[in-house]
């Protein structure tokens, strides 16, 4: 892979109505053997991406596992950074993430502004995202960490308005995340209204658990979906969730 084109091709994918499957590793999470038949399928099937992170990493992890996962293939590797020491000059890319739902002013410019010139100076390529933290009903691990409130689930107009100031800010994508392990993933209606009212790629994650809601987050105008926990517990869905993105091609 070309460096530095990652995001061009998410707009690319985007322009062409293609829609992209990525699925998320958190370092401390990961179950070896899992991951390895994770990794398996991916290649097999076709997943776009992985992101790599969490809210809260405790293992020194992160370069190990991005140098396992390159050895092993050539998928795209994003970081999904929690905070500015989640940091490796081994990924691909890394989603510079303003928590823009919430109020916080360390995750909306403080972390980034000590991250800055680590970045500068990095090979990585730099996607700054506008994140979005959906209420999933029940209190996540992002939540908690990011000591901010989500946005209610029922307030489209609130996560629109969201998404668009984002976009006017410049940033290149809106992820909206309803959180790792979230009971109720984002709202269809949410992702349509928030979907219809910017340009800029949407990606769409938290509690997604089979290849029927990822179908209708996609045609709800998701254009890429995460999926991190349902994975790690069962690698095999990758398969049937793969195949949902020929649908819409
Ligand atoms: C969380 O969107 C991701 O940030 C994925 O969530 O682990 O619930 O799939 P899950």
């Amino acid at each position: 892979m070309i460096s530095g084109t990652i995001y061009k091709d998410i707009v690319a994918a985007k322009s062409r109505r293609e829609k992209k499957l990525v699925v998320l590793f958190d370092p401390d999470k990961l179950r070896l053997q899992r991951m390895e038949q994770a990794l398996d399928l991916a290649v097999e099937c076709g997943v776009d991406y992985f992101f790599i992170g969490g809210s809260l990493v405790v293992n020194d992890m992160l370069d190990e596992l991005l140098v396992h996962i390159r050895q092993r293939c050539k998928i795209p590797l994003v970081l999904f950074p929690g905070n500015s020491f989640q940091l490796s000059y081994r990924a691909d890319a890394l989603l510079f993430l303003s928590l823009i739902s919430g109020r916080n002013p360390e995750l909306l410019i403080g972390q980034h502004v000590i991250a800055a010139p680590f970045l500068k100076m990095s090979p990585l390529e730099i996607i700054s995202t506008g994140y979005m933290l959906i209420d999933g009903g029940v209190q996540t691990a992002v939540q908690y960490m990011s000591n901010t409130y989500p946005i209610p689930r029922h307030k489209d107009d609130i996560a629109v308005c969201t998404a668009i100031a984002g976009e006017m800010l410049g940033l290149k994508l809106i992820y909206m995340d309803a959180g790792s392990g979230a009971q109720h993933p984002v709202s269809g209606q949410m992702i349509e209204s928030v979907s219809g009212a910017v340009q800029i790629p949407l990606v769409v994650g938290g509690g997604i658990k089979t290849p029927e809601q990822i179908h209708a987050n996609f045609g709800a105008g998701a254009d890429l979906v995460v999926v991190g926990n349902i994975i790690e517990q069962d690698p095999g869905l990758i398969r049937a969730m793969s195949a949902v993105k020929s649908d819409f091609m």
